[in-house]
């Protein structure tokens, strides 16, 4: 097995990330030390989510977010070490967080980097001990370095990503990420406090036997998508829901299988936000051959006209998102 191998070797993040610096012609090391530094944070989010039973730092805040969605106490927690993380450094001019109203401008206009973040995604999750992760897009700003920031730097279509991951705090933590050549995962040692590679170069299944996708909307979803779903479930596929999009996203990455959020008839563009949740998975999927799309057009292509913006999304093993986007147009 060569996880385990790459993993008895014992290459750490750090190390690895040195060594793929090389795929950059130019690279200053400066996109590296912004995932070193991302990797940090998530060391500390993964300390406070082992412990956010014991601490009572779980439940929630008695605030909401943006969204008007109910904000728990280790979301704040989690955003406050990414920004913090991610301000230090000095590689990082403006921040899009999911807790976050505005883009944060970080007024160093000689930073190169922009990241879009949703700190602690799954938060209904956060009290019951189920999975929940962090998921993260860094993209060179368009403008000059020097000067101030601007919307067209922050507004980028997903396809301009120069790299994206996810965390998973799950039964293992995990961190995996792309920086556009290939995807490879790296399990999390508590006791050493370091991430080693243990999913080199990782493969999305062309197909696969699950399905995720919140059964309780279904009087809301368009004919597509039910049909799609009765198609499933006359293949007996299986059905597997976390409502952790990391956690979903991560199983059927490694084990082939299909999610879905698609519009609905109360929420025509779905629940998932374009620039902080889909768009890194997007970069991610594809890069392992599998494809996102929104059940129409490819998910890395659509152009951003507002922060949180919410778009359907279909991810995961290559034939069964195109197999839901042929139903979709037939059911049209
Ligand atoms: P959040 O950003 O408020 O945590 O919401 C995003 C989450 C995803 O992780 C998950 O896939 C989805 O919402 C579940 O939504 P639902 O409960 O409607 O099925
Ligand atoms: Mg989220």
């Amino acid at each position: 097995n060569q996880g385990n191998l790459a993993y008895s070797v014992g290459v750490t993040l750090d190390r690895f990330i040195k060594l793929k610096q090389s795929d950059f012609p130019f690279a200053s090391g400066e996109l590296s030390q912004i995932l070193r530094d991302i990797a940090l944070a998530s060391k500390i989010v993964n300390r406070e989510t082992n412990r956010a039973g014991l601490s009572n730092i779980g439940g929630a805040f008695g605030q909401t977010n943006v969204q008007g969605e109910e904000q728990q106490k280790l979301d704040v927690i989690a955003n406050i070490r990414f920004m913090r993380a991610l301000s230090k450094g000095g590689e990082v001019c403006a921040i899009v967080s999911e807790e976050e109203d505005c883009v944060i401008d970080l007024q160093n206009n000689s930073g190169k980097y922009v990241v879009a973040i949703d700190p602690l995604d799954g938060s209904s999750n956060i009290d019951v001990n189920i999975s929940i992760g962090t998921i993260f897009s860094i993209y060179r700003r368009k403008t000059p370095v020097g000067s101030p920031i601007t919307t067209e730097d922050v507004m980028q279509p997903g396809n301009q990503q120069v790299a994206a991951g996810y965390v998973l705090y799950g039964s293992s933590t995990m961190l995996v990420y792309t920086t556009g050549f290939g995807v490879n995962g790296f399990t999390y040692e508590a006791s050493l406090g370091e991430f080693f590679l243990s999913h080199p170069s990782i493969k999305a299944p062309e197909t696969g036997k699950i399905y995720s996708i919140n059964e309780g909307l279904e009087l809301e979803w368009e004919a597509g998508v039910k049909s799609f779903v009765k198609d499933c479930k006359e293949k007996k596929y299986q059905s597997r829901y976390i409502g952790s999009l990391v956690a979903d996203f991560h199983r059927n990455l490694l084990k082939g299988g299909i999610y879905l959020y698609p519009a609905t008839f109360n929420n025509p563009s779905g629940k998932l936000r374009l620039l902080y949740e889909a768009n890194a998975l997007a970069f991610i999927i594809e890069q392992a051959g599998g494809k996102a799309s929104d059940g129409e057009n490819r998910i890395l292509d659509i152009q951003p006209e507002s922060l949180h913006q919410r778009t359907p999304l279909l991810i995961g093993s290559k034939h069964m998102v195109e197999e839901a986007e042929e139903l979709f147009r037939i059911s049209e």
